[in-house]
């Protein structure tokens, strides 16, 4: 008796290897190699359960990828959105801040020597416009800080009136503050300006900016 005839072998060698070619011995017939499977032989295909889990997982990860790609394509133009309405908003604080901060309206008779609201002949400036000044009118315009404020602008125009290209649907509005206060400065001597731009998705910018009455008696 040999000792691939032995049934028993099997049980005698210590290593896996040996007991699978044992087996694999055994279940031969000539001819047929590995005619029965062995321990390697038995692997099995995907169930139906399995496949459909396969599916599922897949199928929500292929779905969140696509999700996120859709967002980022769908928002990437919203910086230059942003950007362009932060430099209109930008631009026009730039235009008031640059404005005089006088005791009285730039018309006034006394507007380069009052030396408070009180020196005023008759017009003292105050919030808004006064006489009737717009922003754009070429012979009475705005000419003081304080008469920007309850501004708007649907369109964004350059101080002469001329529409800028590209930006007909942005809008902007300003606010002016004389009770801000600020460190070091006394009160009544310093304006809050805030320029608020809401872009054609909505988005709004508000700029703010701080004018001191450092040149009281200047004016255009
Ligand atoms: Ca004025
Ligand atoms: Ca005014």
């Amino acid at each position: 008796m040999s000792i691939l005839d032995d049934d028993s072998f099997e049980s005698r060698v210590p290593g896996s290897e040996f007991r699978e070619a044992a087996v694999v011995s055994r279940n031969s017939k000539p001819g047929t190699r590995n005619s029965k499977p062995g321990i390697r032989g038995r692997q099995r295909g995907l169930t139906v359960i399995e496949l459909v889990m396969f599916i599922v997982v897949v199928g929500v990860g292929v779905a969140g990828i696509l999700l996120a790609l859709n967002l980022t394509t769908g928002k990437s133009a919203d910086p230059l959105i942003r950007k362009q309405a932060l430099a209109a908003a930008e631009a026009l604080l730039e235009e008031i801040e640059l404005m005089p901060f006088t005791y009285c309206d730039p018309d006034d008779a006394n507007a380069t020597t009052a030396t408070s609201p009180a020196g005023c002949a008759t017009s003292p400036e105050g919030l808004g416009p006064e006489g009737g000044e717009t922003r754009t009118d070429a012979a009475n315009p705005f000419d003081n800080v304080s008469d920007y404020h309850g501004f708007s602008m649907t369109g964004i125009q350059d101080i002469t009136g001329t529409p800028l290209a590209g930006l007909s649907s942005y809008s902007a509005s300003v606010s002016i503050d004389n009770t801000a206060a600020l460190s070091g400065v006394a009160a009544g001597e310093v304006l809050r300006i805030a320029v608020t731009v809401t872009a054609p998705n909505g988005e709004q910018i508000t700029v703010d900016g701080y004018r001191t009455r450092h040149s009281p008696n200047a004016t255009p």
